[in-house]
């Protein structure tokens, strides 16, 4: 269907993979823009009920194209990234995070810059043994962007997510693991088969409550305790109200496993 994004769907997981190998997949507005209509495909197909999101080649993703004719320093019209970032990473990485549904990415080698930071906005990243994560940005004079400078310190700390800001050092994916970065690294030969049965079982669970879960989690480093409890309050009041919470009720009081339909 595309060229620069591979899309299928089977088992209620619509799987998602980034294809530029050659440039180690990173963006050009074509593939920002078949990603984008990949992910309202996704998020729009009630079959689907889990995203895996992952790269094809040795690379997951090396950020901004940086041979695109659109971010191009030194021209006589100089680049306006503010725009660029405005129409195409933002609006990614909004929807990244505010998925309707688990978003599992699967880091299958080097995730740099905004490569970095798009997998940082899925729940639930593995990554291969041999991936690394680098923030870029510093090296060739711009800002961490798509949610970076906001899930870093909120993933890693202050201090980690200033050194890793600051002087742009790759990172293993064991040490991203250790500094809270990612949830699990696996073999490279297992990410495939890991990532997978993961997003497979995601499709199986009440994908509302799931839902409801991402949005209390969101907001909370913002919140005060007050507004949290009230917050947890409303969305309980309406994942009570969920089909899926009448069979997980049932199915244990029956002593079966539950089949959830996701609403
Ligand atoms: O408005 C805006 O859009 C601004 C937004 C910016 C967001 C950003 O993401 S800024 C950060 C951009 N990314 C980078 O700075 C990373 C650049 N790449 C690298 O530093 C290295 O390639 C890696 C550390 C990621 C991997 O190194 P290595 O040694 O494993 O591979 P390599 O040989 O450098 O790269 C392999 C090929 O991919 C190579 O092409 P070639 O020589 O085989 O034809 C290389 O040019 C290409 N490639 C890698 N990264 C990019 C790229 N081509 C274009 N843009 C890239 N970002």
């Amino acid at each position: 269907m595309f060229d620069c994004v591979d899309y299928e769907v089977s088992d209620g997981v619509g799987l998602v993979r980034l294809n530029r190998p050659d440039q180690l997949n990173s963006f050009n507005v074509t593939m920002h823009k078949q990603l984008a209509e990949v992910l309202n495909l996704a998020e729009l197909d009630e079959v689907v009920r889990a995203i895996l999101l992952t790269g094809n080649g040795r690379g997951f993703c090396a950020g901004q194209d940086l041979s695109d004719e659109a971010i191009l320093p030194n021209k006589e019209t100089p680049p306006d990234l503010g725009s660029h970032i405005e129409q195409y990473y933002n609006p990614l990485v909004k929807q990244l995070f505010s998925f309707s549904k688990p978003v599992v990415c699967a880091v299958n080698g080097v995730a740099a810059g905004a490569g970095a930071n798009i997998a940082l906005a899925c729940d639930i990243v593995i990554a291969g043994k041999s991936a690394k994560f680098i923030q870029s940005f510093c090296k060739i004079g711009l800002v961490p962007d798509s949610g970076g400078s906001w899930f870093l310190p909120r993933l890693v700390g202050a201090a980690r997510a200033r050194g890793l800001a600051l002087l742009g050092n790759s990172i293993s994916a064991d040490q991203a693991l250790d500094f809270g970065l990612i949830w699990q690294v696996v073999d490279d030969d297992s990410l495939k088969e890991t990532s997978e049965k993961l997003a497979k079982h995601l499709a199986t669970q009440p994908t509302k409550g799931l839902y409801l879960t991402k949005q209390a989690l969101a907001v909370s480093s913002t919140n005060t305790l007050d507004e949290q409890l009230a917050l947890e309050r409303d969305l309980q009041r309406e994942a009570g109200l969920s089909a899926d919470y009448k069979e997980g009720v049932d199915a244990f009081m029956e002593k079966r496993k539950p089949k959830f339909k996701g609403h």
